[in-house]
C-alpha cells in the first residue's frame, strides 16, 4: 500500500514536471524560436553520444523526415527496459518522462555530454505532440509513444532484430507547433552541429539525411553529370584525429605558419583534455573551447590554462632565441616588452575538456568555473608545447619571428588605439563629423545606420525619425580587418569613426584590451548598404569588423542589417515592394493575372536611387521594414566562413556566394 501511495506521488510529480516545461519551455531549451528548435534535436543526440562515450555507439543516424519531424537512431546497447528499481517502472519510460532523468541510472557512470541546457530527452518529449522510441536490446525489440510527453502505451515487445541491425535505440518526434513559433528545419544549422561532435568526438559517425530533399547530381571534371550515391540530400561527418583535424577545418582558407597540428589527447587526474593549435600567417587569434561538447564561448579555467602554458613555454623560447635583443623589444632593466598577446596572433586552437562536474557561470553560463581544471590543461598543454617547439626547431623559431613583430606592431597599435579613446565622446573629444547623431539620449531606444555612400547616406538623413534614429555613412569599403595587422585597423578613419559614434572604449581596469560596451549609445547598430554584391560586399566588411572586434555587441544582439527591398511592383496605380523574387511572382499573380507584361517592376539598384520618403517605409521604418539580426549559431564554423570570405582564396568564395547569395535575377 506504501509503495503504491510512493508511485501515485511519483507520478503526479512527473506530470507537474512536464506541465513546467510546457509553461515555460524557453526556461528548458533557451527561447522557442529557430533556436530552441534546433537544441531539440541536440538533446536527442547527446543521449548518443554519451553511449558512444561510454565505448558503446559509433553511429548515430539523424534524420529530418518529410513532415519536419526528427529521428535520430544509434547502434549502442539500447536504453535499459527493465523495472526501475525506485520508480516501479520501465526504465525506458523513466528517461523519457522525468527530467534529468537521463543517463543517471547508477552513480558509477557520469554523463558528460549534454546540450547548453543539459535537460535531457524529457524536455524534448515534453515540447513534442508525439514521441516514439523503439529499444533493441537483448534480442527484442521494445516500443513505446508519447503524447506531449505522457505515454500513450506501456512499454511493450514489437518484434526482434536481426544481428545486422543490432542493438540501439531510435527516437522519433514532432516539435509541437503550438509551442515553437518556428518549425522547419535548416540543414545548415543541424549540418554545422553535427560536423562538430564529430571533430570533438572522434571515431563517432554521424549521419545527416534530409528527406525533404533530393540529393542534386555534381559534376565530374569533364562536365559530365555524376549521380549521387545516395538519393536523399545526405552528409555523414566522420573524424579520426579529432581536434587536429578540427584545427585544419577551421584554418582550411588561411595559410598555415608551422609544419604540423600540435595535438595532445590525453587525461588528468581522470578527466579528458584534448587541444589542438596551429599558427596560421593571419593576425587574429581564434581559440574555441568546449566542455562537455558545448561551446564554452566566455571560456573560463580550461582556457585560462590553456594561455598560460602558451604564455609560459612560448616566453621561454623568446627569451633563449636572442631575437628580443635583436628587435630591440627590452627594456632599460633588461625586461621583456613582449606581452602574452603576442603570442596568440595568428593562433587557431580547439580547447576540449570533458568534465565530470561541470559548473557554469558567466551572463550566458558558458563559462567553466571548475579552478581544478586550469592546472590540468596548463601542464598537458606545456608538456605537448614543449615538445613539439623541441622536435621542431625551425617552426619554433618562424613563431618566435611572428610573436616579435605582433609586439612591434602592438606597441604601434597602442599609440593608435590611444587616440581612438581620446577622441571617444566620453572623454569631451567630440561625435565624429559626420555622424548625424539622434535627440534621444536613452540607448535602447536609439538605433545608429552605418550607411553605404555618403549619397544614401544623405537620402537616411532626411528620411530618418531623427528623434530615434543616428546616421553615420561610411566611405565606400571599409577596411578588410582580417587582412590587417592591429594598429591599421586602429588608425582606419572610419573605424575610428565607429568607435566614436558608438561610445565603445577599449580597456578596463581588469584587462587593457577588453572591450567596454557599457557605455554604448545605440541598442541597434544597422548597416544599410545596397542589395547587390557591392553592397554585400560592404555588409560583410562591416560584420567582419564586428566580429573580429567588437564580438560581444554582436553576441549581445545589437548588430542588424536593413533589408533594402529589390523591386517596387505597380499595376495602376496600386504598388508594392518585394524584397525577393517570390513576392513579386506572388504579385503578379494577384494583381497581374500572371502576365507580367501587365505590370509594371521597377528595380531598385541602389539606395541611392530611392527618395529619402521611398527609403523611410520600405527600409527604415521600424513598422514596416525588414531587419536581419546578426548572431553567432557556431563560432567555430563563423570564424572559417569569414576567414574563407576574406581571404586569399577565390574559389571556395565563389563557391559559397553562388550557393548562398539571393540577388535580384531581372533587369527590369
Ligand atoms: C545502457 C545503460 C544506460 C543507458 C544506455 C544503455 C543508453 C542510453 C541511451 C540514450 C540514447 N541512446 C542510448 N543508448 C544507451 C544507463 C547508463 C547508466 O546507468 O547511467
Amino acid at each position: 500500500m506504501a509503495e503504491q501511495e510512493n508511485y501515485g506521488a511519483e507520478s503526479i510529480q512527473v506530470l507537474e514536471g512536464l506541465e513546467a516545461v510546457r509553461k515555460r519551455p524557453a526556461m528548458y531549451i533557451g527561447d522557442i524560436s529557430v533556436k530552441g528548435l534546433h537544441h531539440l534535436v541536440y538533446e536527442v543526440v547527446d543521449n548518443s553520444i554519451d553511449e558512444a562515450l561510454a565505448g558503446f555507439c559509433n553511429h548515430i543516424e539523424v534524420t529530418i523526415n518529410e513532415d519536419n519531424s526528427i529521428t535520430v537512431q544509434d547502434n549502442g546497447r539500447g536504453i535499459p527496459v527493465d523495472m526501475h528499481p525506485k520508480e516501479h517502472r520501465s526504465a525506458l519510460e523513466v528517461v523519457m518522462t522525468v527530467l534529468h532523468a537521463g543517463g543517471k541510472f547508477n552513480k558509477d557512470s557520469y554523463k558528460v555530454s549534454g546540450g547548453l541546457h543539459g535537460v535531457g530527452v524529457s524536455c524534448v518529449n515534453a515540447l513534442s505532440t508525439k514521441m516514439h522510441v523503439e529499444v533493441r536490446r537483448d534480442g527484442k525489440v521494445y516500443m513505446q509513444e508519447y503524447a506531449k510527453g505522457k505515454p500513450t502505451c506501456e512499454v511493450h515487445e514489437v518484434g526482434t532484430y536481426t544481428d545486422e541491425e543490432g542493438t540501439g535505440t531510435t527516437v522519433q518526434f514532432w516539435p509541437d507547433d503550438t509551442i515553437f513559433t518556428e518549425t522547419i528545419y535548416q540543414w545548415s544549422r543541424l549540418a554545422d552541429r553535427m560536423r562538430e561532435l564529430a571533430y570533438l568526438n572522434a571515431g563517432v559517425r554521424i549521419t545527416l539525411t534530409d528527406l525533404r530533399e533530393k540529393a542534386k547530381p555534381t559534376y565530374d571534371e569533364d562536365g559530365k553529370e555524376v549521380k549521387p550515391t545516395f538519393e536523399w540530400k545526405r552528409e555523414t561527418f566522420y573524424s579520426e584525429k579529432g581536434l587536429s583535424e578540427f584545427v585544419r577545418y577551421i584554418d582550411s582558407t588561411r595559410n598555415p605558419l608551422i609544419s604540423e597540428v600540435i595535438h595532445l589527447n590525453t587525461e588528468k587526474y581522470g578527466t579528458p583534455v584534448e587541444v589542438a593549435m596551429i599558427y596560421n600567417t593571419d593576425f587574429q587569434e581564434n581559440v574555441h573551447s568546449y566542455v562537455n561538447n558545448i561551446n564554452t564561448i566566455e571560456g573560463g579555467t580550461h582556457v585560462a590554462g590553456f594561455r598560460a602554458a602558451l604564455t609560459r613555454v612560448m616566453n621561454k623560447y623568446a627569451e633563449e632565441s636572442k631575437l628580443l635583443e635583436k628587435s630591440k623589444l627590452r627594456d632599460k632593466e633588461g625586461k621583456s616588452l613582449v606581452n602574452p598577446d603576442d603570442f596568440r596572433e595568428g593562433l587557431t586552437a580547439v580547447i576540449s575538456v570533458k568534465v565530470a562536474e561541470p559548473q557554469f557561470e558567466g551572463q550566458t553560463k558558458t563559462k567553466l568555473g571548475n579552478s581544478e581544471v586550469s592546472g590540468m590543461v596548463n601542464q598537458a598543454v606545456g608538456e605537448a608545447l614543449t615538445n613539439y617547439l623541441e622536435e621542431h626547431p625551425d617552426d619554433a623559431r618562424r613563431i618566435v619571428e611572428k610573436v616579435v613583430l605582433a609586439a612591434q606592431a602592438r606597441i604601434a597599435a597602442r599609440n593608435a588605439r590611444l587616440n581612438v579613446q581620446r577622441k571617444s565622446p566620453l572623454s569631451g573629444g567630440g561625435l565624429p563629423g559626420k555622424l548625424a547623431d539622434c535627440e534621444s539620449k536613452d540607448p535602447a531606444e536609439c538605433e545608429l545606420f552605418l550607411v553605404e555612400g555618403d549619397s544614401a547616406g544623405g537620402t537616411a538623413k532626411t528620411g530618418r525619425d531623427r528623434f530615434h534614429q543616428a546616421i553615420l555613412p561610411l566611405r565606400g569599403k571599409i577596411l578588410n580587418v582580417e587582412k590587417a595587422m592591429e594598429h591599421k585597423v586602429f588608425e582606419s578613419e572610419e573605424i575610428k569613426n565607429i568607435f566614436t559614434a558608438l561610445g565603445v572604449t577599449i580597456g578596463t581596469p581588469e584587462d587593457p584590451k577588453a572591450l567596454n560596451l557599457s557605455k554604448i549609445r545605440y541598442h541597434k547598430v544597422i548597416i544599410m548598404a545596397d542589395a547587390d554584391v557591392d553592397g554585400a560586399h560592404i555588409a560583410t566588411l562591416v560584420m567582419t569588423f564586428f566580429f573580429r572586434h567588437m564580438k560581444a555587441l554582436v553576441e549581445q544582439g545589437h548588430l542588424y542589417i536593413a533589408m533594402a527591398p529589390l523591386y517596387k511592383c505597380s499595376k495602376g496605380n496600386y504598388s508594392e515592394y518585394c524584397w525577393n523574387d517570390q513576392q513579386r511572382f506572388d504579385f503578379i499573380q494577384k494583381y497581374a493575372g500572371g502576365d507580367e507584361r501587365q505590370i509594371k517592376t521597377q528595380r531598385y539598384k541602389g539606395l541611392g536611387e530611392m527618395s529619402d520618403e521611398q527609403l523611410w517605409e520600405t527600409t527604415m521604418d521600424p513598422e514596416r521594414r525588414m531587419l536581419k539580426k546578426v548572431t553567432i549559431e557556431n563560432a567555430a564554423e563563423a570564424d572559417r566562413t569569414i576567414a574563407m570570405l576574406m581571404g586569399d582564396e577565390v574559389a571556395p568564395r565563389r563557391e559559397f556566394i553562388e550557393q548562398n547569395a539571393t540577388y535580384a535575377k531581372i533587369d527590369a
